[in-house]
C-alpha cells in the first residue's frame, strides 16, 4: 500500500492576482461633512460608560487648565461582526508608538490622556509586558521574599520613578476602547472636553483606526452560523466616515493636531501623507512604513519639504526609541503653535 499522502491540489496566487485583489480605482472617500457626523453618531449608539469616562476627563482637564495636555491615541480598533461578539476584525497594532510617545510627553511636562485599545501596551508597564519575558522573569526569591532580579534593578528603578512621578502629579489618564464605535464616540467627546485649553491642547493620533465597519443596523445579534456545505461568508462593510476634518474644524478648533499615516508601499507613502494633510487641513502628518516604523518616520507639513527622522545604526543597536526624537520635534512645533495662536 502506498503510504504517501498526496497533498491537496493548491494554486498559488500569481503576483498579478495579488496586485488586483483589491480594486484601488475606487475614488477617494470624501472627508465627513456635518450630515455624515449626525448620521454616524445618531445611528451608532455611544458606549454606556462614556458619560462617566468623560466626567473623569473633565476633572483631569480642569486640574491641568493652566498647562499643556496631549491626547495620545494608541493601538488598533476592532470591527465586531456580531452584537454579542464572538468574531471581530482587528489589526496588527500593539500600541508601542502610543505608549512610548506618552512617556516622552510626560517627561517633557505634558499631562497625557492615553486613549488606548484595552490590553494594548501602556506607558511604563510596557517595559515589562507583552514580551517573551513574563513579569515573573524580572523577579527572584531571596530569603523567602520576592525581589527584583539585581540585573534589572537599575532600569526598573528608573522606570518606577517616572511612573510614580506621573501618578503622584496626576499626569496620566488611561482611557480604554475596543471597538471602532467606542473609539469614535470617545474621541469626539474628549475633543470637546479639551476645548477650554485652546492651543495648549495637542492631539497625537497614533491609533490604527479601522477604515471599514459594519453599521449597527446590520450587525446580527448572535454568533454567525456556518452552514452545511461550507458556504462562504461574504462581508459587506461600510467605509468609516473620515472625521479628522470635523475634529480640526469643529470638535477642537485651536488645538494642534498631529496624525499618523501608515503604508506598506514606500512609493506611495509621501503622496498619501501629503494628501491627508491637504484634505484635513491640520498641522502635521507623520508618515511611516509598517516594516521600518521603529527606525524612521517622515514629517509632512504645510509649505515645507518633508523631514525624515531616522535612528542611526548605533542608536538602533542600543535600543534608542525613535519616539525620543519624534516628541521633542513635535513639542518645538507646539511651542510655535501656541505662540502664534496667542492663547
Ligand atoms: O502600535 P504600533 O507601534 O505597532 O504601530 C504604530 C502605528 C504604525 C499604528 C502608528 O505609527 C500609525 O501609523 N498609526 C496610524 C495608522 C493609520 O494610517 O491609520
Amino acid at each position: 500500500m502506498d503510504s504517501h499522502i498526496p497533498s491537496p491540489p493548491t494554486r498559488r496566487l500569481s503576483m498579478g492576482e495579488r496586485e488586483n485583489a483589491i480594486d484601488r480605482t475606487i475614488p477617494l472617500f470624501p472627508p465627513a461633512a456635518e450630515i455624515d457626523e449626525f448620521n454616524y453618531f445618531d445611528n451608532n449608539e455611544p458606549p454606556e460608560y462614556l458619560e462617566g469616562m468623560i466626567r473623569g476627563a473633565q476633572e483631569f482637564v480642569k486640574f491641568h487648565r493652566n498647562g499643556r495636555v496631549v491626547l495620545v491615541t494608541s493601538g488598533g480598533t476592532t470591527v465586531p461582526l456580531e452584537n454579542q461578539t464572538v468574531r471581530f476584525i482587528d489589526n496588527f497594532s500593539a500600541g508601542t508608538r502610543g505608549a512610548t510617545s506618552a512617556e516622552y510627553f510626560l517627561e517633557n511636562g505634558y499631562a497625557v490622556i492615553f486613549l488606548h485599545r484595552q490590553f494594548s501596551l501602556l506607558p511604563y508597564s510596557r517595559h515589562y509586558s507583552h514580551s517573551t519575558n513574563c513579569f515573573l522573569d524580572f523577579m527572584e526569591e531571596k530569603d523567602g521574599k520576592v525581589v527584583v532580579d539585581p540585573k534589572y534593578q537599575e532600569e526598573m528603578l528608573s522606570v518606577l520613578r517616572k511612573y510614580q512621578t506621573a501618578k503622584d502629579h496626576n499626569l496620566l489618564l488611561l482611557l480604554p476602547f475596543t471597538t471602532i464605535n467606542q473609539y469614535l464616540h470617545t474621541l469626539r467627546a474628549l475633543s470637546v472636553t479639551l476645548r477650554p485649553l485652546k492651543s495648549r491642547a495637542l492631539f497625537y493620533l497614533a491609533a490604527a483606526v479601522s477604515d471599514f465597519f459594519v453599521p449597527l443596523h446590520r450587525i446580527p445579534e448572535h454568533k454567525i452560523q456556518s452552514k452545511a456545505g461550507g458556504s462562504k461568508l461574504v462581508m459587506n462593510l461600510d467605509p468609516v466616515p473620515k472625521f479628522l476634518h470635523r475634529l480640526v474644524d469643529k470638535w477642537a478648533p485651536g488645538a494642534m493636531i498631529v496624525s499618523f499615516k501608515l503604508e506598506t508601499d514606500s512609493s506611495i507613502l509621501l503622496s498619501k501623507a501629503r494628501q491627508a494633510l491637504e484634505r484635513y487641513a491640520h498641522q502635521l502628518v507623520i508618515g511611516n512604513l509598517l516594516q521600518t516604523r521603529k527606525a524612521e518616520v517622515v514629517f509632512v507639513e504645510p509649505d515645507k519639504t518633508e523631514l525624515w527622522i531616522r535612528l542611526t545604526p548605533a542608536q538602533e543597536a542600543t535600543g534608542v526609541d525613535i519616539e525620543s526624537l519624534i516628541i521633542p520635534a513635535i513639542i518645538q512645533r507646539h511651542d510655535i503653535w501656541i505662540k502664534q495662536s496667542g492663547n
